[in-house]
């Protein structure tokens, strides 16, 4: 049966505020959870994902978790590991603890950020695609993070037959802001059709899917993606030639163009002070 209650963490953010728009539509009824305060929703949560009473009682009684909460870009690792390590640990947890079968985890395509993209301007169907079980390889603390998601959401299956699936969402804004972003976009429309897809599937274990629309210059497989019931609708393509009219086209040469994982490739770690 599908997922009625669902907890979705991260609410407050730029895809939970999509989210929360989007979802109710597919008959859900979202718990609320974040650390900052949300507007208009008295019964959100606002809490840390530090802070496992309140995880265990956000969890209890739900179908499923929209686990979107977490740092979302670069920061120095010790806030890297508080958040997304030991916060999706904690809420991982709780789920166990609570009896919760499933969670849809927000990885990203930064665990896997340092491979080469496929080269631009090839027809997609002679296009290599990056494969779904191209090794992990992070290009940042941020991205280590989400590679350990991954993993922890395998050792639950494995352990605890607590299902998850792992989705490695590219960019997820109302529009492609960058050339890159034309290979990797997911329309918000697109991302609620597929967290609805990851949320109802049936029998998913541990399964971890790309994140995108279906773009006509897309760098990775969505078969998995569209195994659990996903079509996407959307394309990027319509943005694309201003965008290339405004920046150019991808540089071979240069790292941040010719990696999935963008300008993350090239930016220094950014240490404690
Ligand atoms: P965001 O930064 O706008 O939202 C993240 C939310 O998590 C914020 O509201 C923040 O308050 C909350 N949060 C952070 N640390 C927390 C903690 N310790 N306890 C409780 N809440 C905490 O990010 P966005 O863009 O909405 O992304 C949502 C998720 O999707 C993130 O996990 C991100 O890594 C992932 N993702 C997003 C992509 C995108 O294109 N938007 C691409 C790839 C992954
Ligand atoms: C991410 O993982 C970030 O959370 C998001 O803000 C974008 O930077 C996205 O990846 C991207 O790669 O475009």
């Amino acid at each position: 049966p599908a997922p009625r209650t669902v907890l979705l963490t991260g609410a407050a953010g730029g895809l939970g505020t999509l989210m929360r728009d989007l979802l109710p539509e597919y008959g859900y009824t979202l718990r609320l959870f974040d650390v900052r305060p949300i507007e208009g929703e008295p019964d959100a949560i606002t809490a840390d994902l530090t802070d496992k009473e309140a995880l265990r009682e956000a969890v209890r009684g739900v179908d499923a978790v929209l686990h979107l909460a977490g740092i979302s870009l670069e920061a120095p690792f010790e806030k890297i590991l508080t958040s997304n390590i030991e916060g999706t640990y904690n809420l991982y947890e709780a789920a166990r603890l609570e009896g919760v079968p499933r969670i849809v985890f927000a990885s990203s395509n930064h665990a896997v950020g340092f491979t080469p993209a496929p080269r631009a301007g090839t027809p997609l169907d002679s296009r290599a695609l990056i494969p779904i079980d191209t090794p992990h390889r992070p290009d940042t603390f941020y991205g280590l993070s989400k590679a350990f998601g991954e993993d922890l959401a395998q050792f639950y299956w494995d352990k605890y037959g607590l299902e998850s699936v792992s989705v490695r969402i590219g960019s997820c804004f109302p529009e492609p802001a960058n050339v890159r972003m034309l290979s990797v976009w997911m329309s918000p429309a697109d991302g609620a059709r597929l967290f609805h897809a990851a949320l109802t599937a049936e029998e998913v274990g541990h399964t971890v899917v790309y994140g995108s629309s279906a773009n006509t210059r897309l760098w990775w497989d969505l078969t998995t993606a569209r195994a659990l019931g996903y079509e996407p609708r959307d394309d990027s393509e319509p943005y694309a030639e201003k965008l290339i009219a405004e920046q150019g086209e991808l540089d071979p040469e240069n790292p941040a163009h010719s990696h999935l994982g963008g300008h993350f490739v090239n930016d220094p770690p950014i240490w404690p002070y």
